[in-house]
């Protein structure tokens, strides 16, 4: 076989940089970025490189594995599946519908197979125990889409390209890549915008990498940003700036309920002097095109959602919504709001603690409760999908001895890690590259339209399955067992139809009338030009209007009287993230783990000296979940009074196969966040301010 160089995209994380890979005799010797693609511009990270040692990973599962006494032993795929469905329906059958649980993680965003198959494979189970990492994510940008846009996936993204005035909060896109904005190349696009004359500021409690290269930085104690967005929406409204559009309500009632949050209450509460705030309020109010944005800083905290509500209230009140350079909605070759309901929130709550439903899904904070505690409705029986929540998820210790109980864990997943351990079977999908991409939801949150079509870059062995397969077979296995209706034969059309042709579907029904045929031509893929106003027309409330007075929002800021100054010697926690991490999963790539070590947390020196610790020392951090044991590293880029470690790490546990992940030193920061601690208002993990204390080891 010659040397061939094939086109796709990278699907690691938010960005969807396309690559070109180039194969030798059936193995990737080189992946770089493709310049030929109109929104990455040859961008690429590290962890695209990655891609291939997911490929050539000798820990990679090719085929289903079940628990034995004597360890894992390799099954063939009809048997897992009837194992599968003989249990998962037994276990109803005996216990109920909700005895079933469900964890979707992160991965099944990125992979166009689980985005057609599975949803219809869940809901032949019918559970209302379902879970994901939305709870622990953006679901607070989710509720403000659902109840100001009446879409839970009408995302505004800030037009970073032709922005004069960018605030961020609580994000740090040089190391993700960017988040609920897939913008590649970030650090390009904001040296443009620099460029144009343009300024962007940061509200963060680290001096990040992001903070480094931006005009302004300010540190803002963690859990406090609502007091300074409101503050913000306060100033534009009494300096007179405020210029809601004709289909916006509840201006007057939003006003009423900022105007006791003065800069200088704000500025008592986040650090954030109060001049700052006036001046930061005034640049924003009069750019002629301004975009605030907050990320996971600002969404996984306390008042995650009255954050997420702020954020756009300003854009709204100040004409930046949905005009050129301001916050606005793409509009992407295929319509991924089709493929997903407009939301509801509440409409059951979960069994323990009553926190609410959003979307069909309970927060992930409930996990373990669900499955520990005893009586009607208990989870017996797990499903997780691409998703490592003892990791992951807050508390992960308690899940991690929750999974333990199960009569019965079933993982869709190529690693056998430290959730899946647990599994009775694990059912591997087909790597990346042999998976055919288009990009259903982040071309939907992407700062310019565009669209890129890739057939697969290596051939899928004959006895592995795609993940679109897997849901397939186990989906139409659910359904044989229930009897004839209307919606056994819709689903079962669903699960037949192929991946491509859904989006070849999804294609011509789109705004471009478009097909899968077309695309193809464009291996690099092809540009729709930038973003264009669509309000109030787009907006999915029948009345074409925005509310901005929404009630569970205004009553909840009340509970923002309460923002302590915390107690003596303890210290909030924060996490963060690196541009050689994925979350839980790429710690086995040699290629990505070397380097200096990066789990270390962070604290300012004065705090270290105040504790009489040194740089390097061995630790103990302990909050009201757990305690762990970590180096802690001094640094000036920490606010004082606040410390950082990243998620993702805590490997090495019994019975996973990482062979080079289990030698990455660090803890889980999730050992130590805390699953009591949410945000009421839909319920999100508050894993970003968390109390804790730390003391020599
Ligand atoms: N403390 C703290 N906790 C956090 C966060 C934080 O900032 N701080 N961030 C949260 C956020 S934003 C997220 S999104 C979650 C992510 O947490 P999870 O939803 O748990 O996702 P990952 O950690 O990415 O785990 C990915 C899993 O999917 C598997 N996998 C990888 N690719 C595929 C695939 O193609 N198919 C299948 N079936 N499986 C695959 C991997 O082996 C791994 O088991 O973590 C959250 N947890
Ligand atoms: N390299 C890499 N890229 C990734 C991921 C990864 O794990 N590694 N994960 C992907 C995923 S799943 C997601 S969701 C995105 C997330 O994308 P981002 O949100 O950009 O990611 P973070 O780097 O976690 O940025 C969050 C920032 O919030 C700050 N912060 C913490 N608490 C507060 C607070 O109370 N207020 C304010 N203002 N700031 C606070 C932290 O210091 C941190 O800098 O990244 C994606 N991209
Ligand atoms: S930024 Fe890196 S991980 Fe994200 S899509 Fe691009 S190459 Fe992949
Ligand atoms: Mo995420």
């Amino acid at each position: 076989m010659a040397t061939t160089v094939r086109r796709t995209s990278c699907n690691l994380c938010e960005a969807i940089c396309g690559v070109l890979v180039t194969v030798d005799d059936g193995r990737v010797i080189d992946i770089r970025g493709d310049e030929s693609d109109p929104l990455s511009r040859g961008h690429i990270c590290p962890k695209a490189v990655a891609l291939r040692d997911l490929q050539d990973d000798p820990d990679r599962l090719t085929t289903p594995v079940r628990r034995t006494p004597d360890g894992w032993q390799e099954i063939g795929w009809a048997a897992a599946y009837e194992l599968v469905v003989d249990k998962l329906t037994g276990i109803q059958k005996e216990y109920g519908r909700n005895a079933v649980g469900v964890y979707l993680g992160n991965p099944n965003v990125h992979s166009l197979g689980a985005l057609t198959h599975l949803p219809t494979m869940m809901r032949q189970l019918r559970t209302r125990n379902r879970f994901s990492a939305t709870s622990i994510d953006q679901l607070p940008h989710m509720l403000a889409s659902y109840l100001l846009y009446g879409h839970q996936l009408m995302v505004a993204v800030p037009d970073i390209d032709r922005t004069s005035y960018l605030l961020m909060l609580g994000a740090n896109p040089l190391a993700s890549n960017g988040s609920m904005m897939t913008a590649p190349g970030f650090g390009r696009r904001l040296k443009e915008l620099r460029k144009r004359g343009g300024k962007v500021v940061v509200i963060d409690p680290r001096r990040t990498e992001t903070a480094a290269v931006a005009d302004e930085h300010h540190f803002v104690r963690p859990g406090t940003d609502a007091a300074f967005l409101l503050a913000l929406i306060h100033q534009v409204t009494e300096d007179g700036h405020a210029r809601p559009a004709a289909y916006v309500d509840g201006f007057e009632a939003v006003e009423s309920a900022v105007e006791s949050w003065t800069a200088e209450r704000a500025a008592g509460i986040t650090g954030i002097g109060a001049d700052v705030i006036r001046r930061i309020a005034d640049e924003f109010a009069t750019s002629d095109r301004a975009a605030v944005y907050g990320r996971v800083g600002v969404s996984t905290q306390q008042f995650g959602a009255v954050c997420q509500w702020a954020i756009q209230v300003l854009n709204i009140i100040t004409g930046n919504l949905d005009r050129p350079g301001g916050t606005m909605f793409p509009r992407p070759a295929v319509n991924a709001l089709l493929g997903l309901g407009r939301g509801h929130l509440g409409v059951w709550s979960s069994r323990v603690r009553g926190l609410p439903e959003f979307g069909g899904e309970l927060p992930v904070s409930t996990m373990a409760e669900e499955i520990l505690t005893p009586g009607d409705g208990r989870i017996r029986a797990m499903v997780t999908v691409a998703g490592n929540p003892v990791l992951s998820t807050p508390n992960g210790r308690k899940l991690d001895e929750a999974l333990d109980t199960l009569d019965f864990m079933v993982a869709v997943d190529p690693y056998i890690n430290e959730t899946t351990r647990h599994a009775d079977v694990i059912l591997p999908p087909a790597p990346p590259l042999e998976r055919d991409h288009y990009d259903v939801i982040f071309h939907q949150l992407a700062v310019r339209n565009t669209a890129r079509w890739n057939d697969a870059v290596l051939p899928k062995p004959a006895e592995a399955r795609h993940d679109w397969e897997i849901f397939r077979d186990l989906g139409l296995a659910f359904v044989r067992r229930t009897s004839w209706s209307r919606r056994r034969i819709e689903a079962t059309a669903r699960l037949r139809m192929s991946p491509r042709r859904i989006v070849d579907l999804g294609l011509r029904i789109g705004p471009y009338r478009l097909s899968l045929a077309k695309l193809r031509k464009s291996p690099g893929g092809i540009d729709l030009g930038p973003l264009q106003p669509a309000l109030p027309g787009a907006l999915h409330h029948k009345s074409k209007r925005i509310d901005l007075a929404q009630r569970m929002i205004l009553d909840d800021l009340p509970r923002l009287d309460a923002l302590a100054t915390g107690n003596d010697g303890e210290l909030l926690l924060i996490g963060r993230r690196h541009l050689r991490n994925n979350n839980s999963w790429m710690h086995n790539s040699a290629r990505l783990v070397k380097g200096k070590p990066r789990h270390q947390l962070l604290m300012n020196p004065e705090d270290l000296a105040k504790r009489d610790l040194t740089d390097g020392q061995l630790v103990t951090v302990t909050s009201t979940a757990g305690s762990v044991a970590v180096e802690v590293a001094a640094s000036n880029d920490m606010m004082p009074g606040v410390v950082s470690l990243p998620h993702g790490f805590g490997h090495n546990r019994p019975g996973a196969r990482l062979t080079v992940a289990n030698q990455v030193a660090g803890p889980s920061a999730n050992d130590i966040t805390d699953a009591d601690l949410t945000d009421p208002v839909g319920g999100t993990a508050a894993v970003n301010g968390v109390p804790v204390t730390v003391t020599a080891c």
